[in-house]
């Protein structure tokens, strides 16, 4: 199949993920069926003035799905992301142990493998991969409002409102609608997908900017995009091709 081919054959290889990739996991999509929780949408939660406004509120939807997150485990396509990455990267790209700096990509010269998420529910790494962006944060991840601190907290229930040793509020350390991406994770990402001779757009519903930008930007240098997807999104247009279909079935298929 021509994607295949073309993937491996490929020697600059970008991998852009959304929610779609979890779904085979159990974790609820944003805006597909089964995407709302207690009838509010993403774009009412996920902003600090939804927290400023009511913490308890935007905890208790972050408590629901860090419970989902904690009960799943990474599904084919999240393997098949890994693999890809081992592959190209001559087998050396060795899973990092969390919270460890990321392991330098050591692949053969010339080649190179980037995965950038939306996906804040760390199962990527979970699955093996090593060179990842996680461009919207992590939900594993809080941040205090006092101090600022950043912490990895797994607590499952979390205790409602959970503060800071210093005494200030945590936040979950997730990037919200209106708020910059952390600006190195963002450089980085348009870097890579500047560079990339193939990009792979899997399970993204491709609205949310500055992420869907990458996809464009890849294609205005060059890079041949394939998008895996359950439906048509407004990257199915530019994209060279469209892969329609689950993510888990069609991503091992193109190993
Ligand atoms: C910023 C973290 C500026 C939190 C998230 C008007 C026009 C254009 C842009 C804007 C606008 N108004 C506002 C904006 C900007 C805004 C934005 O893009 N809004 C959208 C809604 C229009 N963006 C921002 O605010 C960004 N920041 O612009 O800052 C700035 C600059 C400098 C200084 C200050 C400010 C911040 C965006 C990040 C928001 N945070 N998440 C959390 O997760 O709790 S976004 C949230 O949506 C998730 O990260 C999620 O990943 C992301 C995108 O959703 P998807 O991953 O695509 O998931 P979705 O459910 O939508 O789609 C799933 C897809 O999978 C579907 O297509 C489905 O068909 C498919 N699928 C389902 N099952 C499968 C499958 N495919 C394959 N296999 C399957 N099994
Ligand atoms: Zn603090």
């Amino acid at each position: 199949m021509r994607v295949r081919e073309r993937l491996l054959s490929s020697e600059r290889v970008v991998v852009l993920t959304g929610a779609g990739v979890s779904a085979e996991s159990g974790v609820p999509t944003f805006r597909g069926e089964g995407g709302l929780w207690r009838d509010f949408r993403p774009e009412d939660l996920a902003t600090p003035q939804a927290f400023k406004r009511d913490p308890v509120l935007v905890w208790e939807w972050y408590d629901w799905r860090r419970e989902r997150v904690a009960s799943a485990r990474p599904n084919p396509a999240h393997y098949a992301i890994a693999e890809i990455e081992k592959r190209l990267s001559g087998g050396t790209a060795r899973a990092a142990k969390t919270g460890e700096k990321r392991a330098r990509h050591g692949g053969p010269p010339g080649k190179s493998f980037t995965l950038i998420t939306q996906n804040v529910d760390g199962l990527h790494s979970l699955a093996g991969s090593v060179n990842i962006l996680e461009i919207h944060g992590s939900i594993w991840r809080v941040r205090c409002l006092g101090c600022g601190r950043e912490t990895v907290n797994r607590d499952v229930p979390i205790k409602m409102l959970p503060h800071c040793a210093c005494g200030g509020v945590l936040r979950p350390a997730v990037v919200w609608f209106g708020e910059a991406l952390p600006q190195a994770v963002i450089e980085a990402a348009f870097g890579a997908s500047s560079g990339a001779d193939f990009m792979l757009v899997a399970g993204t519903s491709g609205v949310v900017e500055p992420a869907a930008s990458l996809a464009l930007r890849a294609k205005e240098r060059g890079a041949f995009v394939a998008e895996i997807n359950t439906g048509r999104t407004p990257l199915s247009g530019m994209a060279d091709a469209t892969l329609h279909g689950k993510a888990g079935e069609i991503l091992p298929g193109l190993l």
